[in-house]
């Protein structure tokens, strides 16, 4: 029996799959709606926005945006365009801004998607999980991942879901129909891979050997690691860091001991010079665990998604694993993942105060 401690996020984890199917097919529901909106305007840039999970989402949607369409694209935290849109915009032509919120309610996004319809115009597109927000009451355009609503604090399948609705906008936007097929198997792919890997996942989050972790990605796959990371913090409370791979080099590297287990999210264009870094971990007493999609890696251990889709697309399949991660380490460390110490599932600030 599951332990009766976090049961809602252990629910929300492993049956996200639905709310993945619904995430893409209401969204490809819309297509001829979201090609307009791309095709509208030149945009000269698009920028993701969002907070805490959902900022880390919109580094993965914008390195994948930037990749596939060929346009300018960046994420920024929502309290940096909120707090410094001058610092940050440029007007060199049509700016879309993509506002990311699981709530549609965190005040920093609110205020960010309000300075820049003031400054830069109304071409704003806001991803959410709720259809009556305050978010898609600002926003001309909007996305909703309905069934990805959850009842913990901590995000997992709305990431997730929220992740694919962006990448399904990429692909629309580059007018990728193959690209947007490969999305369209990730539901029946992120079930088996959890069913396979299940076992493995569920002994290291409860190897007690561990007690900190150090999260590697590459280009789309480096808001993957910053997000795994977060994941690993808010519910086990273990320390956590996540690095660009070779980033781990300059600096980080010290600090590892027998105790860390170095996670390598691996891409296949960066594949070499990513192993390299996990194997030089290794050498030096850490224990790591790769993630690919097909290679016979040198590692501790080693996950394999077999899923024969590109890198653009299938990154997502990684996030259910290393959510169970952080689920089973809080487990062992005693913690209730449902609900985090100190963390609200909405952060409001009282505006008047400066944000006190
Ligand atoms: C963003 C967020 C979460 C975080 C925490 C507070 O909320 O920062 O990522 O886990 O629970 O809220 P949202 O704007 O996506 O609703």
């Amino acid at each position: 029996m599951a332990n009766s401690k976090g049961i809602k996020t252990r629910t929300e984890i492993l049956d996200q799959f639905t709310a993945w199917e619904s995430a893409l097919s209401d969204t490809l529901r819309q297509e001829a709606r979201l090609r307009e909106l791309f095709q509208r305007k030149p945009f000269a840039e698009v920028v993701f926005i969002g907070c805490g999970s959902t900022y880390y989402l919109s580094l993965v949607a914008a390195a994948i945006f930037r990749a596939l369409t060929g346009i300018r694209a960046r994420a920024l935290p929502a309290s940096e365009l909120f707090l410094f849109p001058s610092s940050f915009l440029v007007k060199h032509g049509p700016i879309l801004l993509v506002a990311i919120s699981r709530s549609g309610e965190t005040t920093e996004t609110l205020q960010a998607v309000r300075a820049f319809k003031r400054g830069y115009g109304n071409d704003v597109l806001a991803i959410t999980c709720y259809e009556d927000s305050s978010l898609v009451a600002e926003c001309p355009n909007s996305l909703v991942a309905k069934e990805a609503k959850e009842a913990s604090i901590v995000q997992t399948c709305s990431f997730s879901s929220m992740l694919l609705i962006a990448q399904l906008c990429a692909g629309i936007a580059a007018g990728r129909a193959d690209y947007c097929e490969q999305l369209k198997a990730l539901p029946i792919h992120g079930e088996r891979v959890i069913e396979e890997q299940h076992c493995l996942i569920k002994e290291l989050g409860e190897n007690e050997e561990f007690d900190e972790f150090v999260f590697l990605g590459s280009g789309p796959n480096y808001g993957l690691a910053c997000e795994a990371m977060l994941k690993m913090k808010e519910m086990s409370l273990s320390p956590s860091e996540a690095f660009h791979f070779l980033e781990f080099r300059h600096g980080p590297k010290s600090a590892v001991n027998e105790k860390t287990l170095v996670v390598g999210l691996l891409s296949d264009s960066a594949r070499d010079y990513e192993m390299a870094v996990l194997e030089e971990a290794r050498a030096i007493g850490a224990k790591t665990l790769v993630l690919t999609d097909q290679g016979e890696e040198e590692a501790d251990y080693l996950v394999q998604l077999n899923s024969g889709l590109s890198e653009l697309a299938r990154g997502v399949l990684y996030m259910p694993l290393l959510q169970l991660l952080a689920y089973y380490k809080a487990l062992s460390r005693g913690l209730n993942p449902d609900i985090p110490p100190h963390l609200d599932a909405v952060v409001r600030l009282k505006m008047e105060e400066g944000g006190r």
